[in-house]
């Protein structure tokens, strides 16, 4: 009963949509998902034809069997037919595809996302120079071209959204480049998809398509400094974030704090997961985060906190929360 339980919830959580491949909400991904059913119906015509003539071969009538054993049906069926399947089936993906790559320059909207160990770095670049430092999750203009120009810091990564496109590797050294337009306003998730060690399973990130006008918006509230605290408890969180040198690690725009190991923090409380999709951005679940990151998501690159746990810790999280 287990077995069959555990395959039923495999197969059920494939059809949720914020994350699946048959459930394509933009141009690159249907096109992929139009190669996959067009290579699985195929595929499927194939297998019929095959089990026909094994049934023929075996148990067929004796005139089919003569002409099946004969040299000539051998060169057709096991070397013609699969060169002329398989070159039609190569030439058309690779045409079905070619968009995927393409970043003409047109009204793109530029976005650079490098992967780290284990988490995701996204910067906008601006209009004026400078940049909008982010993480773990993207936001995107509705029906805009979006050209994502990808990078790692460390090993290799691979950036995947199965809704918007398929896997683009992040390679050391290297700059990849991936275009997507999202044709449906909504939250699609991504997944690191190339084993980079520790936590990898815990590597996730979302990507939130919005109408265009709030996009703008977003982005402008994004590129503002941390907000000055508005409460005692923000206040005394604020000073416990700068000293017990959270700032070593994290930004937060307009303060002391201009680390740049871990996420910019100026905007947490805009996002809606934290620790690359691990945790809710709730503050029960910001307190865990900060006094026990080792078990909330094992071999993360942040320590533990625990000296803060308790009022510390909160006061932190009004001063997160406070400032954007
Ligand atoms: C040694 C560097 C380092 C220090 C010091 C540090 N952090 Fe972190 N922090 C990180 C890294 C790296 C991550 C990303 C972890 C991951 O998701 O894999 C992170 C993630 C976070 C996150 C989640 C951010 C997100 O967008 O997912 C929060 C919140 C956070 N840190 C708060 C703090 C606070 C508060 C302090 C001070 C008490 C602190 N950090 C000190 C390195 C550090
Ligand atoms: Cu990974």
């Amino acid at each position: 009963m287990t077995p069959i339980a555990g395959i039923v919830a495999i197969v059920l959580c494939g059809c949720r949509e914020l994350q699946s491949v048959l459930a394509p909400q933009g141009p690159q991904a249907r096109q992929i998902a139009e190669l996959s059913w067009i290579l699985f119906g195929a595929a499927a015509v194939i297998l019929l034809l095959v089990a026909i003539l094994v049934f023929l071969a075996t148990v067929g009538p004796d005139a089919a069997r003569v002409r099946l054993a004969r040299s000539s049906s051998v060169v057709v069926c096991g070397l013609a037919m699969p060169l002329v399947v398989l070159g039609a089936a190569l030439a058309y993906g690779l045409w079905l595809t070619r968009s995927v790559a393409s970043t003409s320059g047109d009204d793109a909207v530029r976005i650079e996302v490098t992967g780290e160990q284990w988490w995701w770095r996204i910067a906008y670049p601006m209009p004026g120079g400078g940049d909008v430092a982010s993480a773990n999750e993207i936001r995107i203009p509705l029906g805009r071209p979006v050209d994502l120009t990808l990078r790692s810091a460390d090993v290799i990564h691979s950036f995947w959204v199965p809704n918007l496109a398929g896997k683009v590797d992040m390679i050391p050294g290297r700059t990849t480049r991936m275009r997507v337009v999202a044709d449906r306003v909504g939250v699609f998730r991504g997944q690191c998809a190339e084993f980079c060690g520790g936590p990898h399973g815990l590597m996730a990130f979302e990507v939130v398509a919005l109408p265009p006008d709030e996009f703008d918006d977003w982005l402008l509230a994004q590129a503002a400094d941390a907000r000055e605290p508005s409460s005692p408890a923000g206040w005394r969180g604020k000073h416990v974030f700068l000293a017990a040198g959270c700032g070593g690690c994290h930004a937060m725009r307009g303060t002391a704090a201009v680390g740049a190991i871990g996420p910019d923090l100026t905007h947490l409380a805009s996002r809606r997961r934290i620790g690359a999709g691990t945790l809710a951005a709730s503050p029960a679940d910001l307190v865990r985060f900060i006094t026990d990151s080792q078990h909330a998501k094992p071999g993360n690159r942040m320590p533990p906190f625990q000296v803060l746990e308790g009022d510390a810790a909160r006061a932190i999280v009004t001063y997160l929360i406070e400032a954007h």
